[in-house]
């Protein structure tokens, strides 16, 4: 059976799960909304739905049930590799089933038959400044891509409502079949002479990612295998994740929706933290000309909050205790990397920032997020952030090619259950006063 094929077998059943929960229980509440959630961003509001991940404030996310562990050790891997098959996570993400090797090289094969990039794409990002940021480049070849987009043509064409769902499968096996590519193709283009990295049809799509990126030690083929899995899906709330569901309500494609969500991930207090956290590293680096000692790691820490920044890194909105992911890289780095002080560095802020953190009794969460420590991964192979001729933000599109795994599944699916256009409603602070002064009178 074809990807299609499973999604459709499974279809009636949610649909009709769906529809008797909001007939039978559409009045029941789940929650209300503060003055204070309301002016704070929304925080907590439980007002979405995806049954791709959840993310636990303590136990950290799941992906259709299964934690970081439990992925690692339960997706089919290819014999000889450490780190299981990003062609297997896709298929749980979209089925909801932990595949067989079988299954998740079917999805892999799918990749290969899709991923040579348009040849528009190599002359649109050449055209781009040279200190545009990676970010900016990413966006844009995902959006110039949407000439592309099978739903907009069949939407054109007229198509019945209860089908969206199949194109918009279409467009995401072929959007996430070509981002190792683009992605490569931006770091020779920011870093390297420009070349087209040739794909190698031997290899999966993590291990073509890592061979395109240049790199020969094999480890780095497992660390992308890994990269690319942990940041897949966090949940619907996230900014990279929210954006791009409410952009494809209203039935905009995958690559208009992808490509606003990647803008909201190159935010510094989402995606583009993991960029912040290794600039923060190499400056402490710098300023000690090595390793510091904990009280030195202390002071810089409390120095970066006495300027009125935050540690980036650290902290959450919804987790509340050391993200897993974080755990996932640590652990791999400490496996495979030897005499590595950045990462050596990465390590010793954990043990230090999260006191400084609660020490200063702001930030809910003093544990580190996955970004602490992605970069210092990535800087390990040699892969940098920052470009000579100006711009950073490489590690951000790393993050964006994973993250576009778990948005593209939720948006098959959202589609798929006919989740209608998003539009929540706002108030005035006048009302707002109005409604509080009302709640505060005596009965
Ligand atoms: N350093 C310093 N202060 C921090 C902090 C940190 N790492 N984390 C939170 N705080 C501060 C907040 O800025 C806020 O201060 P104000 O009251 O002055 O505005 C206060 O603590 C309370 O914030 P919070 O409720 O704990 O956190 P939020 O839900 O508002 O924000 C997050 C969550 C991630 C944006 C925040 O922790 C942060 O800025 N962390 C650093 C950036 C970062 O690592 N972002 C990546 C998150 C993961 C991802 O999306 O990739």
């Amino acid at each position: 059976m074809t990807l299609k094929e499973k999604i459709e077998a499974r279809l009636p059943e949610w649909r009709e799960r769906v529809k008797r929960l909001v007939k039978e229980s559409g009045d029941v509440k789940v929650g209300d909304v503060t003055i204070a959630q309301v002016y704070g961003g929304m925080r907590g509001v439980k007002s979405l739905v995806t049954d791709i991940s959840y993310v636990d404030p303590v136990e950290g996310i799941r992906l259709r049930g299964y934690t970081i562990p439990e992925l690692l050790e339960k997706l089919p891997r290819e014999e000889g590799d450490e780190i299981p098959l990003v062609g297997g996570l896709y298929y749980l993400l979209l089925i909801g089933e932990i595949p067989t090797l079988e299954e998740a090289r079917q999805v892999e094969d799918e990749w290969k038959k899709r991923w040579d990039i348009p040849e528009y794409v190599p002359k649109i990002l050449k055209a781009m400044p040279a200190n545009v940021s990676p970010m900016t480049m990413f966006s844009q070849a995902i959006l110039s891509m949407q000439v592309e987009s099978v739903f907009a043509r069949r939407y054109d064409e007229g198509m019945h409502k209860d089908e969206y769902w199949e194109p918009m499968l279409e467009d995401s096996l072929n959007l996430t079949a070509k981002l190792p590519a683009i992605a490569a193709l931006i770091y020779s283009i920011k870093y390297q002479d420009g070349h087209i990295p040739q794909q190698d049809e031997s290899l999966d799509w993590a291990g073509n990612f890592a061979q395109m990126m240049g790199i020969e030690d094999p480890a780095y083929k497992d660390l992308s295998r890994l990269y690319f899995i942990i940041h897949s899906d966090h949940e619907s709330g996230n900014v990279s994740a929210h954006a791009t569901h409410m952009v494809a309500s209203t039935l905009s494609d995958i690559y208009f929706a992808a490509s606003a969500g990647m803008n909201g991930l190159a935010g510094p207090l989402h995606g583009r933290a993991n960029q912040e956290a290794l600039r923060w590293l190499l400056e402490v680096q710098e300023r000690y000309g090595g390793v510091p000692t904990r009280e030195e790691l202390r002071q810089f820490a409390w120095d970066t909050l006495n300027a009125g920044q935050v540690i980036p890194g650290y902290g959450h909105a919804v987790l509340r205790k050391t993200d897993p992911r974080y755990l996932a890289l640590r652990d791999f780095g400490q496996k495979h990397f030897k005499n590595d002080e950045l990462f050596d560095l990465a390590c010793l802020v954990y043990e230090v920032v999260p006191d400084v953190l609660k020490e200063q009794g702001k930030a809910k969460d003093p544990w580190p997020n996955v970004d602490a420590i992605s970069g210092a991964t990535q800087y390990h192979f040699g892969v940098v952030d920052c470009s000579m001729k100006g711009g950073c933000g490489f590690y951000t599109v790393l993050f964006g090619v994973s993250r576009i795994l778990g948005v593209s599944a939720n948006a098959v699916w959202a589609r798929a259950l006919g989740q209608p256009i998003e539009r929540p409603k706002s108030l005035t602070t006048a009302m707002l006063e109005e409604i509080a002064a009302s709640m505060k009178q005596p009965a």
